[in-house]
């Protein structure tokens, strides 16, 4: 008889994260779980691209972050060892636009699971994707799990909260209840709306005559970027230790967007002053300026540390995107 597989449930499958880590935890041999809201299922090609090469190896249910009722019914019939909740309205400037939407979805989402953990499936544990953006004006450089918050967002404040609630539940009802506080983190699929996708399909297009021009916001802010297939390694190493705790994840390298900027256009040979535009309406009414990482704790408590540097990671994102252009 084989041995029995552990059940993992990823809510945010469909995203960079959650599909770089289904395909992880697959490799792991765990029964993989996610959960994808019921308009995702009725138009596949668009919101399911990313994890369209492993289908037919996780189980998909439909529930939405928005109703604990959905939650509660999946978390009650899996009994899941391990939970990752990556869902979230996660794009800073959005956030802006829709306050409301944001903070519902993101705060009200993070409790019901947590709640719905404490009351069906005490013994599963949950990773929290918290985020650099807690730290917004920075108090502290680098930032570690001791610096101070100051959330310059409507999205920062809800990871804010989200934190919160994972400790509190943590203290209070003894769940094995972690937070992950990922500095920014890219990839081939990366969204589009984001700065480093946006600026490596753009960088592609360009090269091969397609666009001309590339509209940008604030370049000088500074980012400490890392690898999303790197990253997805800690959240589960986070869950595997004896006893719940946070962890900030980085590279503790900054470069500013006018640094990935450079390195994509030259990569292709191109002067990026040539076709890059500055358009004020893409600035933030407040901005998150530096980001850097102390990440002592995980190297030393998980013995995780980043394995790509900056700019293989401008350079493979500029690839990949020349390449699906290509194919079309
Ligand atoms: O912006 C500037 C923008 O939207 C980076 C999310 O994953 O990481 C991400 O948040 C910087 C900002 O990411 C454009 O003003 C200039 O300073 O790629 P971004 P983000 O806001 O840092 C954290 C860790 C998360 O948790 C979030 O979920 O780039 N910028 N021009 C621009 N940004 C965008 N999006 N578009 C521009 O045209």
């Amino acid at each position: 008889m084989g041995k029995i597989k552990k059940k993992v449930l990823i809510t945010g499958i469909t995203g960079q994260d959650g599909s770089y880590l289904a395909e992880f935890l697959i490799k792991k041999n765990y029964e993989v779980h996610g959960i994808v809201r019921r308009v995702a299922l009725e138009d596949e090609s668009h919101r399911l691209w990313r994890i369209k090469n492993i289908l037919n190896k996780i189980n998909i249910h439909s529930a939405s972050l928005e109703s604990y009722a959905s939650l509660v019914k999946i978390i009650q019939r899996i009994k899941p060892n391990e939970v990752y909740h990556l869902a979230a309205q996660s794009y800073v400037s959005y956030s802006f636009e829709d306050e409301f939407s944001t903070l519902n979805t993101n705060i009200n989402g993070t409790h019901y699971i947590l709640s719905a953990i404490k009351d069906f499936s005490p013994r599963s544990k949950f990773y929290f994707a918290a985020s650099s953006e807690m730290f917004g004006k920075v108090r502290k450089t680098p930032q570690n799990e001791l610096t101070p918050f100051y959330p310059r967002s409507p999205y920062g404040i809800s990871k804010v909260a989200g934190f919160e609630l994972t400790r509190n539940y943590r203290e209070a009802y003894k769940l094995y209840a972690c937070s992950g506080i990922l500095f920014n983190h890219e990839s081939p699929r990366r969204g589009f709306e984001f700065v480093t996708r946006k600026i490596s399909y753009a960088v592609a297009r360009i090269k091969l005559g397609l666009q001309k021009e590339l509209y940008l916001g604030n370049i000088e802010s500074k980012r400490d970027w890392g690898d999303a297939r790197d990253y997805v390694k800690a959240m589960w190493l986070m869950l595997q230790k004896k006893s719940p705790d946070d962890y900030v994840i980085g590279t503790g390298k900054t470069f500013s967007v006018k640094d990935f900027v450079k390195i994509a256009f030259s990569h292709v040979n191109l002067d990026y002053k040539k076709y890059v535009r500055i358009n004020k309406k893409l600035y933030r009414p407040a901005e998150v300026d530096l980001l850097v990482a102390d990440y002592t704790k995980a190297k030393k408590k998980l013995n995780w540390k980043p394995k790509t540097k900056f700019k293989e990671l401008v350079v493979s994102m500029v690839e990949e995107d020349l390449r699906s252009l290509k194919d079309i």
